[in-house]
């Protein structure tokens, strides 16, 4: 099967800003960013989406939670306050089908998003 380009991503075969990984695990700088701090947290495992998720994926998301709080700390957001967003499917904007979750802090965010 081809790769992601997130798994692409995660196996160094494509260039990218990677502020965290792990062997669970990368976070990289959105080549959009939508915020002034805009970061991507990826399974290294390809789930396609989080619709895609089994139940045996429990213990890697928990990790992906406690990722997610250290890199926004890392990234000097966590005091001031964040947002993390995961686009599902076409009506939800993904456009990756490698899930990820999108950590955006540093400007102070709206509500609701369109
Ligand atoms: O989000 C997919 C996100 O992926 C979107 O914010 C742009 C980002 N993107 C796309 N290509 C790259 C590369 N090569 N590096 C870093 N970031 C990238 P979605 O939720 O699927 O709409």
């Amino acid at each position: 099967m081809e790769k992601t380009l997130f798994k692409k991503i995660a196996d160094k075969e494509i260039p990218a800003e990677i502020v965290y990984e792990d062997n669970q695990c990368v976070a990289f700088r959105d080549v959009n960013p939508q915020a002034p701090t805009h970061v991507l947290v990826i399974p290294r495992e390809p789930i396609p989406s989080l619709d895609k998720l089994a139940a045996e994926n429990a213990a890697l998301l928990g990790h992906l939670w406690l990722v997610i709080r250290d890199v926004a700390r890392q990234e000097g957001i966590a005091e001031g306050g964040y947002r993390v967003v995961v686009n599902c499917g076409e009506d939800g904007g993904q456009t990756v089908d490698h899930l990820h979750f999108h950590i955006l802090g540093g400007r102070s965010l709206q509500w609701p998003p369109g």
